[in-house]
């Protein structure tokens, strides 16, 4: 049974960008090269990244495409909420979650430090749960959301996404932890 109120380190913030600023980033998703991941048959999110983007194969990285210009504008909106700059976002995660798509209860690789995420379209609720304690948080997040996972909602909690109603869009930016800036020092992709 969960309830609501916020894991400690999670921060939300609602309307960051228009909804005209939201439909040009969804059309600029569905123009992206998403798909869904061999390591989750039958769910149907698909996704793409730009950057770096953490292999789960070989517990490493792997470059990616540069991120598109178009995406900029809510990079450096991200960076300014989590109290970063835009050239610490080693990540850019694009996400469509159709009907049915989940993500399974989990903590990000601890090669990623903050995580920050938008949502677009409809309306999903994060399920937060302590590992250790078993409590449940549901917390809703909006389109045109942001949140910054951080502290222990980072790096305790586990976050999930229960079936989607109804097709979804986010964006998660990552920077990279001290552990992923020294894996990325012996990286072989790296420059
Ligand atoms: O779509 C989201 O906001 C969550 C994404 C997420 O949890 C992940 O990619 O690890």
């Amino acid at each position: 049974m969960s309830s609501t109120g916020l894991p400690p380190g999670l921060k939300l913030a609602y309307e960051v960008i228009s909804p005209a600023e939201e439909a040009t980033l969804v059309a600029l998703i569905e123009a992206a090269d998403l798909t869904c991941s061999a390591y989750d048959p039958g769910n149907p999110r698909a996704s793409a990244s730009f950057g770096w983007k953490y292999d789960f194969a070989n517990d490493g990285f792997v470059r990616c495409v540069a991120m598109p210009e178009g995406f900029r504008a809510l990079a450096e909106t991200a960076a300014t909420f989590a109290g970063l700059v835009s050239d610490d976002l080693a990540e850019c995660l694009l996400n469509r979650y159709a009907p049915g798509a989940v993500i399974q209860p989990h903590c990000d690789k601890p090669v990623w430090e903050h995580v920050v995420g938008v949502s677009l379209g409809a309306p999903a609720t994060m399920l937060f749960s302590h590992p250790d304690s078993g409590e449940e948080l549901a917390v809703v997040l909006p389109p045109r959301s942001i949140y910054l996972l951080a502290g222990e909602a980072r790096h305790v909690w586990r976050h999930a996404l229960p079936p989607m109603r109804d097709t979804r869009h986010s964006i998660t930016f990552r920077s990279l932890s001290a552990e992923g800036l020294r894996r990325l020092e012996t990286c072989p992709n790296a420059i």
